[in-house]
């Protein structure tokens, strides 16, 4: 198998993290997304949908969504679990991660894609000729001001996102907050020490530099 990367790209870090956390090592494939690398023949002759991270198996089957390339490795290889083990750690990690990709990754993405010059034409991922809507900038920013109280809250009352104990909810956060700082996106630094606190301990794991 190999995982078409990209290394400063949010989603494929979310596996390269969810990997390193289980020791597992697999061939990577660089695409650069900012050359379009990812809308030319040879990638979308391997993913048409033209997004990366893609997990291509060794029979051609090719997964192309983080969270299921996650779950793919969680059932082939169930230790340290990262997606839960109870019913009810299963459930909280499921909708915390899916809380954090809509609520904050959403966010982050419209108000990158539709303000970067570079993808005036492309605000949509994997697509060519999707015009940005200048709109969504300021939307998606609101979206992410909001969702920080939320999180801070959340880190308030549990050590990790989804409980007790450290799960891919921590990764996706990681990656979207991580990605816009980089960005140069507002990411409070008052009143959320929780949110700091939490912030330091996911990127001193040996994982965070995968
Ligand atoms: N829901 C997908 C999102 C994948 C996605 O949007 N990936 C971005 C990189 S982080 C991408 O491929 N962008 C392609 C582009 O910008 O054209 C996942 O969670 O894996």
């Amino acid at each position: 198998m190999k995982l078409y990367d990209m290394r400063v790209a949010p989603n494929p870090r979310r596996v390269r993290i969810f990997l390193a956390e289980k020791g597992i090592e697999i061939p990577t494939v660089e695409i650069n997304i900012r050359a379009g690398e990812n809308l030319q023949p040879g990638f979308l002759a391997v993913n048409p949908r033209g997004v990366l991270p893609a997990l291509e198996l060794d029979d051609g089957t090719v997964i192309d969504e983080s969270t299921a390339i996650c779950r793919y490795f969680e059932a082939l290889q169930p230790e340290p679990p990262l997606l839960g083990t109870t019913p009810l750690e299963i459930a909280l990690v499921e909708c915390w991660n899916r809380r954090i990709e809509f609520d904050a990754g959403q966010a982050v993405i419209d108000a990158f894609r539709n303000s970067y010059p570079p993808y005036a034409d492309r605000a949509v991922p994997g697509r060519s000729g999707m015009p940005a809507i200048p709109a969504l900038v300021e939307r998606g920013r609101v979206r992410l001001a909001e969702f920080f109280p939320v999180i801070e809250q959340r880190l308030r009352e549990s050590e990790f996102v989804a409980g007790p104990k450290f799960s891919l909810a921590d990764i996706t956060l990681l990656c979207i907050t991580d990605f816009a700082r980089a960005l140069k996106m507002t990411v409070p630094e008052d009143d959320v020490p929780n949110f700091l606190r939490w912030h330091a301990t996911v990127s001193a794991r040996p994982s965070a530099t995968a």
